[in-house]
């Protein structure tokens, strides 16, 4: 009964604050090896932050990057992620196709994640025949010892019908009165609804997270999925490859539809101004610069 109590909260909790966080997803061993993964593959290492202060930072961030490679598949496969995200959201809950990989010491301001870079900042609050269920997880790696950063954000803003906003969809009020914060420590993961105003909050070190984003198979959930993916070509999103579709479809976590040529056109209908704005040229994936 009392696993069933500790599930209630969980659930209540998150559907009133729209966060909540899983604590030390991998054990020590596990994250240091990640953490390696991920320097060699992104070549952002803990010792190009030595000399945090004389501008020789180096930064990654690419839409994708888990889709794409196979090594970090299993953040897709983790059943701890998995049943969390089936609890909170739903069981019928799926893996919108969308994933990305950053490593860098900064953040965005405040904002939330479901206008996905377009106006109207409206989704979820339009009416439309389906509940907002876009969700994201928030995997942050780094060494086991490493500090923690903060995350800031308004709790319960996801229900919020904001009025004005800004070009970031942030409201035109004084939002830092009603900010709450985690700290977030490698290994932790934050689940939470995508309309929740946030923000990480900048750090000296290497700040190394993974983002997967998920939702119920409903008018929202493919609307940022087509959008992100067709409108957003300066993102890079790419198709699945199958093996990756059949690992999710054993998990009854795979979009169904998202390749099918009519849905797509069904949703990408009312876009049709959007459709060109971004550049595929200017790809912000798979880079490394220097900041
Ligand atoms: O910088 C952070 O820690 C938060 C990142 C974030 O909000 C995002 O990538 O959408
Ligand atoms: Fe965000």
């Amino acid at each position: 009964m009392q696993h069933f109590d500790l599930m209630q909260t969980v659930r209540t909790r998150y559907a009133a604050n729209g966060i909540v966080k899983l604590s030390g997803l991998f054990d020590d061993d596990t994250l240091s090896a990640l953490w390696q993964e991920i320097q060699d593959f992104t070549g952002v290492r803990s010792e190009d932050y030595a000399g945090v202060m004389d501008g020789s930072r180096k930064a990654y961030n690419s839409p994708g990057t888990v889709i794409r490679n196979r090594q970090f598949w299993h953040l897709l496969e983790n059943d701890i992620i998995n049943d969390t995200i089936k609890l909170l959201v739903g069981y019928e809950v799926k893996f919108l196709g969308l994933d990305s990989m950053t490593v860098h010491w900064s953040s965005h301001g405040l904002h939330r994640d479901s206008h996905v870079g377009m106006e109207p900042f409206t989704q979820g609050f339009s009416p439309a025949d389906a509940p907002y269920t876009v969700t994201r997880a928030l995997v942050h790696v780094n060494d086991p010892d490493a500090a923690p950063y903060e995350f800031q954000f308004h709790p319960a803003s996801h229900n919020i019908e904001l009025g004005e906003m800004n070009v970031h969809g942030v409201p035109l009020f004084d939002a830092s009165q009603i900010c709450a914060s985690m700290l977030v420590e490698p290994g932790d993961c934050l689940i939470f609804d995508a309309r929740l105003l946030h923000t990480g909050m900048p750090i000296v070190s290497p700040k190394c997270f993974v983002t997967m984003t998920y939702g119920l198979p409903n008018f929202y959930s493919y609307d940022h999925f087509f959008y992100s993916r067709y409108v957003r070509v300066d993102q890079g999103l790419t198709d699945m490859p199958p093996e990756l579709v059949e690992i999710l479809r054993v998990r009854n976590m795979y979009l169904e539809g998202s390749t099918d040529e009519s849905l797509r056109e069904e949703f990408l209908a009312p876009r049709a101004e959007d459709i060109g704005k971004f550049d595929p040229d200017l790809l912000s994936r798979d880079y490394v610069r220097d900041i």
